[in-house]
């Protein structure tokens, strides 16, 4: 399925239904009074967070989402009905803007979630409701009131526990479809992945959790260069980065590169944990691993950090990985259970 991740939309609730005027003629009663019933109210617009859907692409081919508008009143004070709500079913992690104030109007963040995004105008009184004791013959009714509508921007940010980030090709799907169910495309070449994947880690006494593998940045990523900033978004809920570097060449040069990137990208997504992982350690021997990794080892713990070395192929180092980043995202989760 086609990832899409930003859309704009319109959206309207429907409008009330008129109030009518409305006498009572009936055979026996000569005198009858007011009987016009009221409009129905019309229905509105609400934004579900449904954990079966991945993208916004269904919003694509329906760049207008208009509700049901309320039936106008009947004769013999019959009320109009109201109008149907449009229900709109979006990804967990949809993010709703009002696109003409760039206000956050509802951020779709948890399971289930419902949002009423644009309420329907209320139904108008018919000429029955405006009849008194000295205003017997009222004959007037209230139109029904006018739906909210607004223009919308919607942006998915992908909920996940753990991103996946480092230069093209060092790793990132083959290490998410060694530890998970997910079959990302897998290639010798740079950006084979295009958009993000995401993957669930199970993990033992049933416990899980979820990791977002984006497309590889590349120095300049900021003014655009290789598929830019465009994904990164999607890292910035996760609780733990997991940095892939290959073990070749300057280590300490591409992990600066990156991480400069990160920082021009947000100061949220550059102050989260990280986790260093040298990947594919098993393309180096023992002793070309001292050479490349020292150094990098070194700069790391000056700066108070260290990284794990680990081979998706081999599976080397896989299980200590997976056993840190579920510390890290379990850790966060149950902060009080220690
Ligand atoms: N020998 C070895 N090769 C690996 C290992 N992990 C990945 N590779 C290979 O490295 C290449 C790139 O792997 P990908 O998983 O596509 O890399 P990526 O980081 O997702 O790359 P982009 O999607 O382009 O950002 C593929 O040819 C993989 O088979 C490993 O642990 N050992
Ligand atoms: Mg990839």
């Amino acid at each position: 399925m086609k990832f899409i991740d930003e859309v704009k939309i319109f959206a309207k609730a429907g409008d009330g239904g008129n109030g009518i005027v409305a006498w009572l003629r009936e055979k026996f009663m000569p005198q009858g009074g007011p009987a016009g019933g009221d409009g129905g109210n019309g229905g509105n617009v609400v934004f579900v967070a449904n954990p079966n859907i991945h993208s916004l692409l269904d919003l694509r081919f329906q760049p207008k989402i208009l509700a049901e508008n309320g039936e106008d009143g009947g004769k013999k004070n019959q009320f109009g009905h109201a109008g149907a709500d449009k229900v709109i079913n979006l990804p967990v992690g949809t993010q709703v803007f009002d696109e003409d104030t760039n206000e956050l109007i509802t951020d779709l963040s948890e399971v289930g979630q419902e949002v009423v995004i644009c309420r329907g105008g209320k139904g108008g009184w018919g000429n029955n409701r405006f009849a008194t004791a000295s205003r017997q013959s009222p004959d007037y009714a209230y139109s029904g009131r006018p739906g909210d509508q607004r223009n919308l921007r919607l942006s998915l940010k992908l909920m996940a526990d753990v991103g996946l980030l480092g230069f093209p090709n060092a790793g990132k799907s083959t290490l998410l479809s060694v530890i998970s169910a997910a079959r990302p495309k897998i290639a010798d070449y740079p950006f084979t992945t295009l958009v993000p994947n995401l993957g669930v880690v199970r993990r033992p006494g049933g416990k899980h959790f979820v990791v977002a593998d984006v497309p590889g940045l590349i120095e300049g990523a900021s003014e655009g260069h290789g598929l830019g900033f465009r994904f990164l978004k999607h890292l910035e809920r996760v609780r733990i980065l997991c940095h892939l570097i290959e073990p070749e060449g300057d280590l300490i040069a591409r992990y600066e590169t990156i991480r400069n990137e990160l920082t021009k990208f947000s100061d949220l997504l550059i102050s989260l944990p990280e986790l260093i992982v040298i990947s594919k350690s098993d393309t180096v021997t023992e002793s070309e691993q001292k050479a490349s990794i020292k150094d990098f080892e070194k700069y790391l713990k000056k700066a108070g950090k260290s990284c794990v070395l680990m081979s998706a192929a081999t599976k080397e180092g896989l299980e200590s990985l997976l056993t840190q980043l579920g510390a890290a995202v379990f850790e966060a989760q149950t902060p009080d259970n220690s």
